[in-house]
């Protein structure tokens, strides 16, 4: 049973929280997409792990975790989290495999990554990782795999690059190669056994289906497992959308449900802080709004979502009245889809209903049925709206808080 598990917004919906929560039941965990410019965050009692390259999954012991095909790979982002891992008592030495088809991503990438934003007209706000660089080189044919570096006809590429890269990928070779597999042959032992497939970023982030060009440069719908996890499209047997119970987005590029600050200042102060919306890799504030159900009913439908988790739900404790984006006011027409052309989103005017919130928490709540009245019925909502059950729920940002609705 292979499940992918991807975002359904524009990232740090609480991937990395509940793929380490189903974790507990899996094999095998294959991270398919993106690279060190994702930020996956996993608090089990006092210790919070913040994970870039490794799959959430890494955290249990019983797991083998891989960096798959679809990644672009910094090899010393990769050491220097190791080494953390290491340092927080993780064992994943002989759990912990990379697959040999994955690109690299050089140090000149990153810098040509900074440059390029910078020079770009409307900055897309990159985390500067290299990301964009290493996947244009990949597609045109002029990028590194993990597999060109440890073949014996390495030198023959290696000698071309400047001082710096070569000095990398030489450093970085006897390091990673005990770690590389074949990723096709590997996954035949997973077969039959319990395996997420680890997305990254989000829905609204990825290359062909999110707000281009503002995305990222990775595959990151559920398509991308496909072809980034070693799995071919039939070996998919679940898609489970995360889903926060509003909206953030960090970098720049449209966002119609963003708080108001002029008028939300407070509301939008609240979820900040108490959704610790600050990037996991650059520190950057993320920009946060109402809950966007025209984007969300389109992200189900091109990514066949076929459950959401929906995270951050104790965010909104305490919140009297909540409000909800139904659709969209675009030039004095009303629109209910989620428009392709990123200018009329940048002009889209959020149409929201407003919900009933409810006073009580819900970190302690554990039953779907003994959760307040009012979040029974906002989750009603989203689940009518687009057209997808929620099964899992998150009510803060320990593993324990989490529960599948049975
Ligand atoms: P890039 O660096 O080329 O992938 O940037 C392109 C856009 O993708 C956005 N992006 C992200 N959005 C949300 N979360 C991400 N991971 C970090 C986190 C982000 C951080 O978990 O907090 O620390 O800033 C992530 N990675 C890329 C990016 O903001 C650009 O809009
Ligand atoms: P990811 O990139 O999707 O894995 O998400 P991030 O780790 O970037 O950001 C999610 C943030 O929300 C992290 O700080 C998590 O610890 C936290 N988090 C996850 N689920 C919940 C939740 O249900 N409630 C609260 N309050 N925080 C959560
Ligand atoms: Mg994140």
């Amino acid at each position: 049973m292979n499940l992918v598990v991807i975002g359904t917004q524009w990232g740090d919906e609480g991937k990395g929280k509940i793929v380490d929560y189903l974790s507990e039941q899996a094999a095998g965990i294959i991270r398919y997409s993106g690279g060190a410019n994702a930020g996956h965050t996993i608090v089990h009692g006092d210790t919070t792990y913040k994970l870039h390259l490794i799959p959430s999954g890494v955290i249990y012991s019983h797991t083998q975790v891989v960096l798959g095909t679809g990644m672009v790979i910094d090899l010393e982002s990769l050491k220097k989290e190791l080494a953390t891992l290491t340092e927080q008592g993780i064992e994943w030495e002989g759990r912990l495999f990379i697959s040999d088809r994955a690109h690299i991503v050089l140090p000149s990438y990153k810098k040509m990554d900074v440059e390029i934003d910078k020079q770009r007209a409307r900055p897309i706000g990159t985390t500067g990782r290299g990301i964009g660089v290493t996947y244009a080189k990949k597609a045109s044919r002029d990028g590194f795999r993990v597999a060109d570096l440890l073949s014996p006809a390495a030198d023959s590429w290696i000698k071309e690059l400047n001082q710096e890269d070569q000095s990398y990928v030489i450093a970085m070779r006897e390091f990673i190669r005990p770690m590389v597999i074949d990723l096709t042959e590997f996954n035949r032992d997973l077969d039959g056994k319990k395996v997420l497939l680890e997305g990254a970023q989000g829905a609204l982030l990825d290359l062909d289906t999110g707000t281009y060009p503002f995305v990222s440069s990775g595959i990151s719908s559920a398509a991308g497992a496909a072809v980034g996890s070693g799995f071919g499209p039939r070996d998919i047997h679940g898609v489970l959308g995360v889903c926060k119970a509003y909206s953030t987005r960090v970098g720049n590029g449209p966002f119609p449900s963003q708080f108001n600050t002029d008028t939300e200042g407070e509301l939008e102060k609240h979820v900040r802080e108490v959704g610790r919306e600050y990037g996991v890799t650059t520190g950057r504030v993320r920009r946060c709004g109402y809950l966007d159900l025209v984007a969300l009913r389109y992200t189900c439908r091109v990514n066949s979502v076929d459950q959401l988790a929906l995270t951050h739900l104790d965010v909104y404790d305490g919140i009297e009245e909540l409000q909800v984006c139904i659709g969209y006011e675009i030039d004095g027409q009303r629109i209910e889809h989620f428009p392709a052309d990123v200018a009329a989103l940048e002009k889209a005017r959020p149409i929201n209903t407003t919900l009933p919130g409810w006073k009580e928490s819900v970190a302690e709540v554990r039953d779907f049925e003994k959760l307040p009245a009012n979040a029974k019925r906002y989750i009603a909502f989203i689940e009518d709206f687009v057209q997808t059950p929620v099964s899992i729920v998150s009510v803060g940002y320990e593993r324990k808080q989490t529960f599948v609705r049975s």
